[in-house]
């Protein structure tokens, strides 16, 4: 288990390198372009740029996220060809400053979705919150509320200018299936997978997050046949996943330790988060800890050491501890990542010792 942590970069993110070099056990950082938009050219002085900066802090540099995937590759236009190219380049030129595994998703229009960044908790933290009763036909008051939230931060698959054409984006996807969908990222890997087996770069597909359709729009990442059907595709250990308990357990009928047992070959970077799931299908995000939600996450990890998992892994998001969230991001303080860092690297430790941590 190769512990890793997610950063948005200089001037991006109120936590710096310096803060999670003292985070024990974290050996490298998740890291993007951050300002690019899909379909965008990322240039190799600024990936560089950012490149040093990470190695110069003694941080490995093997794991971006994300590369965005443009609409027009989701939506199957003639100009995908275009975008797919640009995806290539960026693919070679990350593969020269060590990357070695790409995080990325294909949502449609959305990227994760929420309905409350700030919810409170029980203990008097907060955390982002899913409501199901909040998601209404208009797609807009979501948008508008997490925008709103978002407050000075920009956020991956948020981008202001992008949801201005909320109507005609969802105008683009309106005959856009799940069968269609699937074509299309089938698609996707058949150009770009050739590509990774020659520079040795991973592809791992982000689940669907949550789990189930919204808005009328596809999701074709979210389920164990989804899955096994996305990995079949391109049978390549090249096409795999990011396997994320956060978003597949919004849903309790996936059965996360029996699909990493069956799937860890293909797993490639691991997201590790804990969400209470309740009764009516609304769930929060909660402490990493087992006991305090729905997903058995020290199970999670023993499915992980038993199957001697060497890819990466993150805490994923956290919720907003002592007051933290007036400046950090939403779902990424400081705290709560820190001490999910933690009881990952616990539970691990207590099976590498033999103690059958249960
Ligand atoms: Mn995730």
């Amino acid at each position: 288990m190769n512990m890793t942590w997610r950063w948005y970069g200089e001037n991006n993110d109120n936590i710096t390198l310096d803060h999670i070099r003292q985070i024990p056990g974290v050996m490298g950082i998740v890291w993007s372009l951050h300002d690019k938009v899909a379909g965008e050219v990322w240039e190799m002085e600024r990936i560089q740029e950012v490149a040093d900066q990470i190695t110069s802090k003694g941080f490995s540099t093997a794991v971006v996220e994300s590369v965005n995937v443009h609409d027009d590759i989701k939506i199957g236009l003639p100009s995908r060809d275009q975008y797919i190219d640009i995806y290539i380049d960026t693919i070679r030129k990350l593969a020269k400053v060590g990357v070695k595994v790409i995080c990325y998703n294909f949502m449609p229009v959305f990227d994760w979705t929420r309905t409350e960044l700030y919810k409170e908790l029980p203990d008097g933290s907060n955390a982002l919150f899913y409501e199901k009763a909040a998601i209404t036909d208009d797609p807009r008051q979501m948008v508008d509320r997490i925008l709103e939230g978002a407050g000075k931060f920009t956020m991956p698959g948020w981008e202001p200018e992008r949801l201005a054409r909320l109507d005609e984006l969802f105008a683009a996807y309106a005959d856009v299936t799940e069968d269609k969908l699937f074509g299309n990222l089938k698609y996707f890997l058949e150009r770009i997978i050739p590509v990774c087996e020659e520079v040795d770069i991973k592809m791992a597909i982000h689940p669907d997050d949550p789990a189930w359709p919204i808005f009328g729009l596809p999701r074709i990442v979210r389920s164990r046949e989804t899955i096994q059907r996305i990995l079949d595709a391109v049978n390549s250990p090249y096409n795999g996943l990011t396997f994320c308990t956060g978003s597949l357990g919004s849903n309790p009928e996936n059965d996360l330790p029996a699909m990493i047992r069956e799937f860890h070959n293909r797993i490639h970077f691991a997201h590790i988060r804990n969400v209470k799931v309740f009764e009516n299908g609304d769930f929060i995000e909660v402490s990493h800890r087992g006991k305090d939600g729905s997903v058995d996450v020290p199970e999670v990890v023993r499915a992980y050491y038993e199957n001697g998992y060497q890819g990466y892994v993150r805490p994923d998001h956290g919720r907003h501890l002592w007051g933290e969230e007036k400046n950090c991001r939403p779902g990424y303080g400081l705290y709560d990542r820190a001490l999910g860092v933690m009881y990952l690297l616990g539970v691990w430790d207590s099976l590498a010792q033999g103690k059958g941590v249960k």
